[in-house]
């Protein structure tokens, strides 16, 4: 199994993806966040990028789909819940829909459609990835969501992580940058201290979401792995 890394939605090559099973990581925060809907009972989550598609599809039914999302970090105008982790508790979200859309994550869901599976990971639900991974026993290629088109370091240690579970229990091939994320993850297991670092890390703090920082790097707390396929998000 060889697994390779992207390092941004801006830049998924369809020739580096086709045919292997993708992870896409946006751990701050919207796969924390379709992670955590899913475990709490949402019955799928549609990805979309733009704000108006997002409005058209959950007005088709309102009652039956939440809009979720942010822009900037913070909730979109006419949106139910901002992209807080926290807010899709389980008497929120239990049986609906929630149709999302976010700056990065949503935009590298949407990319990866050329590959074989799409999985969902984050932090929390990192060892379940890892076991999802080696049961379909496929290349993988872990695509970070990044900000803004850029290296995030916050997707990146996550990606150390699921490198370092799948190590355990496989002999897996490593390009160079699946050896730097796998590097820089055992040099920081607890995470924070290098995640600290990262340039949205400190947009989410500045904003004074504290909880939703711990959160998202926590690991392995739900052991749902949520699969995009045509176009919606759901789990076994
Ligand atoms: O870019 C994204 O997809 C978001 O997760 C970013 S934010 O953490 O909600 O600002
Ligand atoms: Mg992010």
């Amino acid at each position: 199994m060889k697994v390779d890394v992207i390092i941004s939605a801006d830049d998924i090559k369809e020739e580096k993806i086709k045919g292997k099973s993708v992870v896409v990581i946006d751990i701050l925060r919207a796969t924390s966040v379709i992670v955590t809907a899913i475990n709490n009972g949402c019955k799928k989550v549609i990805p979309v990028v733009s704000v108006d598609e997002a409005k058209e599809i959950a007005h088709r039914d309102r009652g039956m789909h939440l809009l979720g999302g942010e822009r900037r970090a913070v909730k979109i105008e006419g949106f139910d819940f901002s992209n807080s982790p926290l807010e899709y508790k389980p008497n929120i979200v239990n049986g609906k829909i929630l149709v999302m859309t976010t700056t990065n994550g949503t935009k590298a869901i949407k990319g990866s459609t050329a590959a074989k599976n799409i999985i969902i990971g984050a932090m929390v639900n990192a060892k379940a990835v890892a076991k999802r991974l080696l049961e379909i026993n496929n290349d993988v290629v872990i695509v970070n969501a990044g900000t803004y088109g850029e290296f995030s370091i916050d997707d990146f240690i996550c990606t150390g992580y699921i490198l370092s579970l799948l190590k355990e229990s496989a002999n897996i091939e490593l390009t160079d940058i699946s050896t730097t994320a796998l590097y820089i993850y055992e040099q920081n297991k607890d995470i924070t201290s290098f995640i600290k670092y990262a340039n949205h890390y400190n947009v989410i703090k500045d904003l004074g979401l504290f909880e939703d920082l711990k959160y998202c790097t926590s690991k392995d707390i739900i052991n749902v792995v949520p699969e995009y396929k045509d176009g919606e998000i759901t789990a076994d």
